[in-house]
């Protein structure tokens, strides 16, 4: 699924010279201070952007499309407003919400971004991730990430009931925060070997992705060229958004 030259052609609307990138939203009902500032968010956007990318873990926890509490619903309707009124959003699999499946992009309107996903952003080639298996060197997490990503143990996850799936969704988050908290902080942080080794594999000098939790932009040298990795922000007290525009002019944004 990776589209190592064919640029998807939905990538390129240049309307309004701008595009927003998020992610580590971990949206969930305890907060909805943080669903309200991205409903905001999706309000404004549709008449002023080209596109909305959103760059995984939109949600704290997805455990199925069947999932029908009314905070998702709610949500669910703000994604389907913005994208009935013209808004392009572009969606990826985050480590908290790789379950969100057709039924779901359906409702919203989104559009799937694979796990590497190489755009034409304004005649710029620009790799977009999440950021999880840049983390190479947290061998346990990428160990669990084999595992949960299988088709075949995801069907039988979603034939459970919904009420098991929260409890067993319950216990890995739970494992996932102690582990964050024991890991040390550089092995919760990208290893420059695999940015370069998959920026060179899709032939970019661009990379944009989440999960870290720590917004910059890393300027480094790839084969002798300048190459940009931009970090974003997760929404814990703030929203966060990279904003892109067609001059090249980049800006990551608290608001
Ligand atoms: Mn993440």
């Amino acid at each position: 699924m990776i589209n190592l030259n064919l640029y998807n052609k939905q990538h390129v609307i240049k309307k309004y010279q701008r595009t927003i990138f998020i992610s580590d939203l971990h949206l969930d009902e305890t907060r909805p201070d943080i669903a309200q500032r991205f409903s905001e968010l999706l309000k404004n956007g549709d008449s002023s952007v080209d596109a909305l990318y959103i760059l995984g873990d939109l949600f704290e926890v997805w455990i199925g499309d069947d999932d029908d509490t009314p905070f998702y619903r709610q949500i669910i309707q703000a994604l389907k407003s913005a994208t009935e009124k013209g808004l392009t959003i572009y969606f990826m699999h985050g480590n908290r919400d790789f379950l969100i499946g057709q039924k779901f992009l359906h409702a919203t309107g989104c559009q799937l971004l694979s796990d590497e996903e190489k755009i034409l952003l304004y005649n710029t080639p620009v790799l977009l991730m999440h950021g999880d298996t840049l983390c190479t060197l947290d061998i346990a997490y990428l160990k669990a990430r084999k595992k949960t990503r299988n088709h075949f143990l995801q069907t039988l996850f979603l034939l459970l009931p919904i009420t098991i799936r929260k409890k067993i969704a319950n216990k890995i988050r739970v494992k996932s925060m102690q582990h964050t908290q024991l890991a040390s902080a550089d092995i919760m942080d990208v290893t420059q070997a695999e940015v370069a080794r998959v920026m060179q594999k899709h032939d970019v000098h661009y990379l944009i992705h989440g999960h870290t939790h720590r917004p910059m932009f890393h300027d480094f040298s790839l084969n002798h060229t300048k190459a940009q990795r931009i970090v974003l922000g997760a929404w814990h007290n703030k929203g966060n958004m990279l904003v892109w525009e067609a001059t090249g002019k980049k800006e990551l944004i608290e608001f």
